[in-house]
């Protein structure tokens, strides 16, 4: 029997999900917050304990549902009361002026037209219903006429209000649908990936298709964990509600609590909307996520429906495109490449070609499934796409352009480098070579265990690292640090300046803190994040080597999955040995002491444009050492934007949300008061 719920509970329970439906208005709407992160958090807790302990608390749109739901057999498909249709696309400036010209032609030749413009979201379209200010259902826009019940999936995304606020002026309406477009930030998406590649999960191809993916999850609890945001620009059917501009009606959805992209402009001459272009494409590289084009839309509503619509599309918006950054070339071969963990990879060797301004001569071709499901053969004509800073890949295959000479692609049986046997684990999309002394992967493993967030040497890169590799000068990380200048300065491109420079690098990287020596070690599981965790918990490396599978596992942010695999490294005696050596040669593990207690604790830095003194990668450490982080995008939660030399669009964004904005002197000042 549940416990009886008393009015000063229930109160307690309504008041806490008021606060919180308000403060995230505050967070992800207007980019003001009023309490701190930690302050959420506690809030959210004591709702989530009360729900627990009396169950009749519980309400479909209390912020605690954002977690996910009961995973689902299948989606239930549900018909739009308003076609979401797609926009008509224009590629140049004369395709926008003929728009301009259609528009005023239709509505009897008026002088000058008022748009908006607004950024295209690279994304995926989703309708939003609300009864009386409750969201009750969200679809996507399917073919435009169904779309899919989505609903739980997108109760779990932050910016998806589960209730709307009020407006000073405008009630809000008995029914309404909005409509948004949800999406992945590319930070977010490089790390998503990350962490799915460290999980030997398949990566997704692009932010498109993670936003995609995580919405047509079955089960939302899985969607609850993908980092899902949404913009939302415009409207299906509104009760009780008339709207007399575009430009009006994103504001108004603003104030009812929906997230409006910043950068929307309202009230421009079609001339301005082709500078806006202009503008946008040269700030579409610095933006946090992709888009792929500008919306151009009539900002009065009675002309738009003056203007109507065709089946396809309104005759009142058009999507002015960014010039594609696809590209046709030829596949030339296919080589298979070992990586650090053993995992083949095919790649293509491409026909080279200017894809977006960027010389692009090979693509990832991920695995034989996809080599298989592509239908990629060696001389195809292939559409070649490069998304951010994505590896590039092929999208298809031009099958109209075969000549029947083409030849099909098949995973060696055996690793191209070392002529071991591969092996395919039933299930896994890899395959790999499982001898752990094939050079291939000792060079990947030793690029890694040199890079930035791990030993960082400086100096010693993969060429060199190949040629090491390949003249046995190196057969183990400990020989990194027997290498004898003598020799060095024999190889190749080297000389006795760059000898001594690479030898100076390796003895300074010497001095290593445990989070960074276990990231270097290059444990299947154990990324930058893990191995912060673990040197954190652990603080020594003796610790942590003698740990069970229970005590990994018992550190909060480690799975079984990672802690076998961690004991697993330990276990192998060559491995034990290496670190000795390295220890032996005057490896010295820095243990992470002042961290905890750092001037700068919980205080989040972006930083933007070229540092003088330091270069990003020691200015992140620093911080981070001193307590604070350091984040790829101003946010509200950013508390101080670092601006260098020449900054970029992140300096605009603080300034728009207000965030302080310190220089380099200020930062070392702040980092040198730092204990
Ligand atoms: O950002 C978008 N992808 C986007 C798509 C923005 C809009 O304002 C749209 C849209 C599709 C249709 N507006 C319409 C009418």
């Amino acid at each position: 029997m549940p416990e009886d719920v008393s009015p000063p509970i229930i109160n307690k329970a309504q008041a806490l999900r008021s606060a919180l439906h308000r403060h995230n208005y505050q967070y992800y709407v207007l980019d003001d917050p009023e309490i701190s992160d930690a302050e959420y958090d506690r809030l959210l807790q004591e709702l989530t304990r009360l729900e627990e302990k009396y169950p009749q608390l519980q309400r479909q749109d209390s912020p605690t549902v954002r977690v996910g739901a009961q995973p689902l057999d299948k989606f239930d498909s549900v018909a739009h009361s308003i076609p979401m249709l797609s926009l008509d696309n224009g590629f140049n400036d004369d395709d926008i002026l003929e728009f301009d010209k259609r528009v005023r032609r239709n509505l009897g030749d008026p002088d000058n037209i008022i748009y908006t413009a607004e950024p295209k979201m690279d994304g995926v379209a989703v309708e939003l219903i609300y009864e009386n200010g409750k969201l009750v259902t969200a679809a996507t826009r399917g073919d435009g006429q169904t779309g899919e019940v989505i609903t739980a999936n997108a109760k779990t995304i932050q910016t998806v209000p589960l209730v709307m606020q009020l407006h000073p002026s405008i009630p809000v309406p008995s029914r309404c649908e909005i409509r948004g477009e949800v999406f992945i930030g590319l930070d977010a998406f490089k790390q998503l990936n990350q962490e799915r590649i460290q999980q030997e999960q398949p990566p997704f191809a692009n932010p498109r298709n993670a936003a995609a993916g995580s919405l047509r999850q079955l089960d939302s609890k899985i969607t609850s964990t993908r980092p899902l945001e949404v913009f939302f620009y415009g409207v299906g059917m509104v009760e009780d509600t008339v709207f007399e501009t575009h430009g009006a009606l994103l504001e108004t959805l603003k104030q009812w609590g929906f997230r409006i992209n910043p950068l929307i402009r309202s009230g421009i001459t079609i001339d301005a909307v082709l500078n806006y272009y202009r503008e946008l494409s040269e700030k579409r590289h610095q933006l946090a996520y992709d888009i792929d084009g500008v919306v151009v839309k009539v900002d009065r509503v009675d002309l738009q429906e003056q203007l109507g619509t065709t089946s396809r599309s309104p005759r009142w918006a058009i999507a002015y495109k960014f010039k594609a950054i696809q590209e046709t070339t030829t596949i030339k071969a296919i080589e298979v490449q070992v990586g650090r963990t053993g995992v083949l990879t095919p790649v293509a060797h491409l026909e080279p070609v200017n894809v977006g301004g960027v010389r692009v001569s090979r693509a990832t071709l991920h695995n034989q499934d996809e080599v298989e499901k592509k239908d990629v053969r060696i001389g195809d004509h292939v559409l070649v796409q490069r998304a951010g800073d994505v590896i590039p890949e092929i999208v298809k295959v031009i099958v109209s352009k075969r000549v029947g000479r083409e030849t099909a692609f098949k995973m060696p049986g055996v690793c191209p480098v070392c002529d071991s046997k591969v092996i395919r684990i039933e299930g896994e999309a890899a395959t790999r070579c499982i001898n752990t002394s094939c050079s291939a992967q000792l060079k990947e493993r030793i690029k890694h265990f040199a890079a930035k967030g791990a030993f960082d040497i400086d100096g010693l890169g993969a060429k060199l690292v190949e040629q090491l590799v390949d003249k046995e000068l190196l057969s183990s990380y400990a020989d990194i640090f027997k290498l004898d200048e003598a020799v060095l300065s024999d190889l190749d491109r080297m000389g006795a300046k760059s000898a001594a420079n690479l030898k100076n690098a390796i003895e300074k990287a010497k001095s290593i803190a445990l989070g960074r020596f276990l990231f270097a070690l290059g444990i299947r599981q154990v990324g930058e994040h893990v191995a912060m965790l673990l040197a954190d918990h652990f603080a020594a490396l003796d610790a942590l080597m003698d740990s069970s599978r229970a005590e990994l596992e018992a550190v909060d942010g480690i799975g079984p999955t990672v802690a076998e695999s961690i004991v697993r490294f330990f276990e192998q005696k060559h491995n034990r040995r290496i670190i000795d050596q390295m220890l032996a040669s005057g490896v010295k593990l820095e243990t992470a002491g002042p961290k905890k207690s750092g001037k700068l604790n919980g205080q989040v830095f972006v930083l933007t444009g070229k540092l003088e003194n330091f270069t990003r990668s020691q200015a992140k450490t620093l911080i981070e050492s001193a307590g604070g982080k350091v984040g790829g995008s101003v946010s509200g939660k950013t508390n101080f934007v670092v601006a260098g030399d020449a900054p970029g669009s992140k300096l605009d964004r603080a300034r728009l949300l207000g965030v302080k904005i310190i220089d380099e002197q200020t930062l070392k000042k702040m980092l040198s008061h730092t204990p």
